[in-house]
């Protein structure tokens, strides 16, 4: 059977399930687009000059790749002239980006990281683009877009997604109606659908944690991993496998397609903060993947998507993946906070 674009799986959406107004449709085209622009710097790799950090930092206090600068003015320039957009905001920048005088203004807000795990650019290990939109708040029309706009919970999202570059590159899209995957079709230059209406199986005993932070988890993570550790000696009766990339994209996907469960919870290295991860462009959008396709995703008490951000760049401790593992995590949580 001739496997549909993604252009048809859009225009369907539109047609079918009402669930794409027509600047949303545009809005993922164009983020799509801006994604085969990227893979294609990264696939380029040495050759392109595209390896190696900048002497700069991100606003979260990392050393910028090449390639983190690179993907994220890809996606600024692809974005700002459409008119589907009220602004955008990046991993890589400050502050929100408004879009120039010159252009028109839609209502959504697009927020993204442009490059996700770039640790593993210089090594040829998979990176990733993640993307979530928001609707810009009905009393923002009449005036400039502020960062306050952007501060909603991840349910309100419309769409979310990501762009995985690996041994293929792949975009994986919600809508809300489900989880859809596309490959990039380099011959062609188009991205074909390769999976619809994914669910995470069930039952496949892997996580994913970086377990040098071990000794800094709180009690209740130490007891969900040293019980997955025991395998058949232990409560759970059953052995796990261990995975870890170094790229939420790679662990995210991989989970998608054959089952797990994802951790990066708050440690005691740095208290104050809820997590490493970012809530607005990682963990909400990553969220609503997971649900969409029968997961669950929590900061390892509450729903991820409940959580009302209070800054732009804010972390949170994420805990997502099969449903039935993630359950196991917040009760014991729960049991821990209660006998607290
Ligand atoms: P660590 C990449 O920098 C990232 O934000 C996620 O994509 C990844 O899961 C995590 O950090 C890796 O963190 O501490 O293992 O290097």
């Amino acid at each position: 059977m001739k496997r549909r674009t993604l252009t048809q799986f859009l225009v369907e959406q539109q047609r079918k399930e009402d669930a794409l107004p027509a600047q949303l449709r545009l809005l993922i085209e164009i983020v799509a687009r801006a994604c085969k622009g990227i893979s294609h710097s990264v696939n380029k790799g040495a050759l392109g000059g595209m390896l190696g950090s900048l002497d700069s930092e991100n606003v979260q206090g990392e050393v910028q790749k090449k390639l983190d600068v690179l993907a994220n003015e890809i996606l600024l320039e692809a974005n700002e002239w459409g008119g589907h957009l009220a602004a955008m905001a990046s991993e890589e920048m400050e502050t929100i980006h408004l879009i120039p005088n010159r252009y028109p203004k839609g209502e959504y807000l697009l927020l993204f990281d442009p490059i996700d795990g770039s640790s593993n650019i210089d090594v040829d290990l998979s990176v990733g683009t993640i993307f979530s939109v928001l609707t810009a708040p009905e009393e923002a029309s009449g005036r400039e877009v502020t960062e306050e706009d952007f501060l909603q919970s991840g349910r309100h999202q419309v769409a979310a997604g990501y762009a995985i570059y690996g041994p293929q590159t792949l975009l994986v899209l919600t809508v809300g109606t489900g989880v859809y995957e596309f490959a990039l079709d380099r011959e062609m230059g188009s991205w074909v659908m390769t999976e619809e209406r994914m669910r995470i199986p069930a039952g496949k005993r892997e996580f994913a944690i970086n377990m040098s932070n071990q000794r800094h988890w709180a009690p209740a993570m130490r007891r969900y991993i040293d019980e997955c550790l025991a395998g058949t000696t232990g409560p759970r009766g059953k052995n796990f496998n261990m995975r870890w990339t170094g790229s939420m994209v790679a662990e995210i996907h991989r989970i998608l397609k054959s089952g797990g469960i994802f951790m990066y919870p708050w440690d005691s290295r740095e208290p104050h903060k809820p997590g490493k991860l970012r809530l607005m462009y990682e963990a909400n959008p990553m969220g609503f993947i997971m649900e969409q396709a029968g997961g669950m995703a929590i900061d390892a008490n509450h729903r991820i998507m409940d959580i009302k951000p209070t800054a732009l760049h804010q972390r949170v401790g994420v805990v997502m993946g099969e449903r039935d593992e993630v359950e196991i995590v917040q009760k014991y949580h729960a049991e821990a906070a209660s006998a607290a």
